[in-house]
């Protein structure tokens, strides 16, 4: 069959199949922007692929995909100094000076300032799926649903609230402590100066949650961005140019979301270029946001096999030529060369690893 024929019988077959594709590639690179004074923002060149990120007031942490962690940026408490006795996790988060993670046999490793017991991980603490920071507190969820809190307490931040029912995911905000149980209900409390604990009575069961310093932010099932809280900078009324989005996260005064198709949308306050996104950065897998600066994990690029099934053959074409005729031009992976849209090159440098396919 020559290239016209296969080409032109591969596009038949594509047809549908391309738009409902699903990616189960979860790993990729790390790009940071926005305030680097402390090197938050310069991840270590030795840093290969991540599947987890994190990001505190002035450091980072990323889980790679051999799921060690790794740390950089401010380093004051040691809190980029990963503890020689972590070697592997499955859950990372990153608060004001200091670090949490659950290791894989469940147990939880805390490090950097501990000036109010934040680090100080309850002894009899096991089986922990997830961790989270607020500023100065920790937050664990055991494989069971209940969940531990330790550290600042100023305000109940700490407290375990009864009739939370079975937790499956926790965060941690600047005063307040986050938890989404089973049955889809949010909780939030600890401070309400803002009205950052007041969840909208109409939100339903939001699919994804975040916090920021003093706002809070949900993703509703139908993919719609929901804010609420300490709102000087906007950053807890989400634009409506965001459309449908699949990820959110908070900062202190800004927020970030990953769109359907990738990109990300940054909005709030920008005083040290936290929403400056990169231009050209490929499609979006995870988000996160720290005090001053955006962290992000990005689809690697995939060459010629747009549909990352490790051959490079005339569906890739179709692929590329589908996102290429449809109104949106930076479809998933289409975009093979990562700058945006999908063009012309992109289909050259399908057709090039074509020809170098076995
Ligand atoms: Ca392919
Ligand atoms: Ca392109």
């Amino acid at each position: 069959m020559s290239p016209a024929a296969l080409l032109s019988a591969s596009l038949t077959i594509s047809l549908g199949m391309f738009h409902a594709r699903c990616f189960a590639q979860s790993v990729g690179s790390v790009v940071c922007w926005g305030g680097n004074v402390f090197g938050q923002s310069t991840p270590p060149e030795t840093l290969g692929l991540v599947k987890q990120i994190a990001a505190g007031q002035v450091h980072t942490l990323a889980i790679d995909e051999s799921d060690r962690v790794w740390a950089w940026g401010s380093n004051s408490f040691g809190e980029s100094t990963v503890p020689k006795d972590l070697s592997t996790a499955h859950s990372i988060s990153a608060g004001v000076n200091f670090s949490l993670a659950a290791r894989i046999d469940g147990t939880v490793v805390a490090w950097g300032l501990n000036g109010n017991g934040q680090c100080t991980v309850p002894t009899s603490l096991r089986s922990v799926t997830e961790v989270a920071c607020g500023s100065f507190h920790s937050i664990a969820l055991r494989a069971d649903g209940t969940i531990a809190l330790w550290g600042l307490n100023d305000y109940g931040q700490c407290n375990v609230l009864s009739g939370l029912g079975t937790v499956v995911s926790v965060r941690g905000g600047g005063r307040q402590t986050l938890t989404l149980n089973s049955e889809g209900q949010l909780r939030i409390w600890g401070r309400n100066s803002d009205g950052q604990c007041n969840v909208p009575f109409d939100l339903g069961t939001p699919s994804k949650f975040a916090s920021g310093y003093y706002h809070s932010l949900a993703l509703t099932q139908s993919g719609a961005v929901r804010g609420w809280g300490w709102n000087p900078f906007g950053q807890a009324s989400p634009p409506s140019t965001i459309g449908t989005a699949v990820a959110i996260a908070g900062g202190y005064w800004h927020s970030l979301a990953i769109r359907t198709d990738g990109s990300i949308v940054a909005w709030g306050g920008n005083d040290e270029g936290q929403l400056n996104v990169p231009t050209g950065l490929g499609r979006a897998l995870a988000i996160a946001g720290g005090t001053r600066h955006s962290v992000a994990i990005v689809a690697p690029p995939c060459n010629g096999d747009v549909t990352r099934n490790g051959v490079v053959d005339g569906l890739d074409l179709a692929a590329v030529l589908n996102a290429w005729a449809a109104t949106s031009q930076t479809e998933f992976d289409a975009d093979v060369n990562n700058d945006g849209i999908v063009a012309g090159e992109d289909l050259a440098i399908v057709l090039g690893d074509w020809g170098n396919c076995p």
